[in-house]
């Protein structure tokens, strides 16, 4: 287990005074510009040796992403962009982190902004996220008073502004590209990629899109040294990350671990585990809607980390988990995640526009168990014809949980249909 001193986010509950005077206590904004210092170079070769993989789902090398904005100014100015649009469901991570230590996020999007060229940084804020947008516009605020931000900022010799923008509550412009068009003020549909945004971002300009938490921990990384945070977790999956349990567990809650600790391990010490005990599990989504489901066998080994979990054909993506005891109506809850799916795909492209439909009317139909047992395999059929095929991940996203959910729970998902069939229990009943 993570010891106190190898915390990054010391106030993540928000016992402590999340203004400058007491960021400054915790030792953030010390010695920045000896960090700015070292240069470029310096900066992003620490962050490749810290094995810094990106938090906000998909798990891309941070350091790496930062190698591919250019070196030189063609004449364009270069942005980092921050992508604080958490609207995964059961992710609440960094909310936690532009609540209660906005000025972590703020000290790490002038080291990185230097490390990439950029002058300007956006933060793109859930609309909704009201409070959060309110601490962290102060804390820009205070910032900028303090000469943190602006001109010379933090008496670095770079210039750097730093803006919070709103969305308006649309799950795709989590999607960096849809991201990047809202900014600009056009509707937020993903772009086909490449060019990557290093290539065309912003505007058309060089650009980088990070998660909160990926900047967030910058500055600690180049305090203590890549090495540092690469000494935690396994190779590959190393340093320490926000986690958070949500559903059946005892207390559920928002945690920073070290990365590879295994799953159950995480939920007791942390969650209380789970309601009814640990044989009361049925199972688990590991980190946000788009990974597919582990029945409780899986979790019984599970490893919280990206390698594992893709080797089990889950993933990682934001480590916010949903657990689910015996008494939880997995179909139930994997139909409810194809609506979602449906409702926030964009519907540029036909596969997510048709597909996500098909497939929650398909999940509806096994709920009730009104389906027929063909229809399991026809259902995973459309699955296969979304994935890979769409503009952006949201059409992975809505075919893997029903993918995982036939993996593992095909015997639940017949037995309702013979049980419906056979009038031992009503459709309605089911739907219950
Ligand atoms: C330059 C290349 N850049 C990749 C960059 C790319 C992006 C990053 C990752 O989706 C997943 C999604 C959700 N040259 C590059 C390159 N890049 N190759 O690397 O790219 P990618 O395409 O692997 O992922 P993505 O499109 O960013 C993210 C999943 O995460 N998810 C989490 C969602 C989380 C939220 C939230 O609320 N925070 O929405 C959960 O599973 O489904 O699969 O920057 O440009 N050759
Ligand atoms: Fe839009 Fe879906 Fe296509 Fe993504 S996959 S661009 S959300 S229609």
């Amino acid at each position: 287990m993570l010891k106190d001193e190898d915390r990054i986010f010391t106030n993540i509950y928000g016992m402590d005074d999340r203004s400058l005077a007491g960021a400054r206590k915790r030792g953030q904004w010390d010695g920045t510009a000896d960090i700015i210092e070292k240069g470029r170079d310096w900066i992003i070769d620490e962050m490749k040796a810290s094995g810094l993989r990106g938090r906000g789902g998909a798990g891309f090398p941070t350091g790496l992403k930062w190698s591919f904005m250019p070196k030189e100014s063609d004449g364009r100015p270069h942005y980092l962009v921050i992508n604080a649009d958490e609207s995964e469901p059961a992710t609440c991570k960094d909310r936690e982190i532009m609540r209660h230590d906005p000025h972590t996020l703020i000290e790490g999007a002038l080291i990185a902004s230097f490390a990439m060229g950029a002058h300007a940084s956006y933060i793109y804020i859930r609309g909704e996220f009201i409070r959060e947008r309110e601490a962290l516009q102060a804390a820009i605020d205070e910032a900028y008073d303090a000469g943190l931000l602006g001109k010379n900022a933090a008496g670095t010799g770079w210039d750097f502004d730093l803006y919070l923008h709103h969305g308006a509550g649309a799950y795709i412009c989590g999607e960096e590209t849809a991201l990047l068009e809202s900014l600009e003020g056009r509707k937020g549909m993903p772009r086909m990629k490449p060019p990557f945004p290093a290539g065309a971002g912003l505007y058309g300009c060089p650009t980088t899109v990070n998660n909160v938490e990926s900047i967030a921990v910058v500055p600690t990384i180049l305090r203590r040294g890549g090495a540092w945070f690469a000494g935690f977790g396994r190779p590959n999956n190393q340093g320490t990350k926000l986690f958070a349990m949500t559903g059946h567990v005892n207390t559920p809650c928002v945690i920073e671990e070290e990365m590879s600790m295994s799953m159950r391990e995480m939920i007791e010490k942390h969650g209380g585990g789970i309601r009814g005990g640990w044989d009361n599990l049925k199972a688990i989504i590991p980190g946000g809607a788009s990974c597919p489901v582990l029945p409780k066998d899986m979790c019984d080994e599970a490893i919280m980390d990206f390698d594992w979990m893709r080797e089990n054909k889950s993933s990682l993506g934001t480590g916010c988990m949903i657990v689910m005891d015996q008494n939880t109506d997995v179909i139930k809850a994997v139909w409810r995640l194809a609506k979602f799916f449906k409702h926030e795909s964009c519907g540029q492209c036909t596969p997510c526009r048709e597909g996500t439909g098909w497939m929650m009317r398909v999940m509806e139909r096994l709920v009730t168990g009104e389906a027929e047992v063909e229809e399991i395999d026809m259902l995973l059929s459309v699955t296969k014809q979304v994935e890979g095929h769409t503009i952006c991940a949201l059409g992975d996203a809505a075919a893997w949980p029903i993918q995982g959910l036939i993996r593992h729970f095909r015997d639940e998902i017949e037995d309702r249909i013979k049980y419906t069939k056979s009038g031992r229990i009503s459709a309605a009943v089911a739907a219950e």
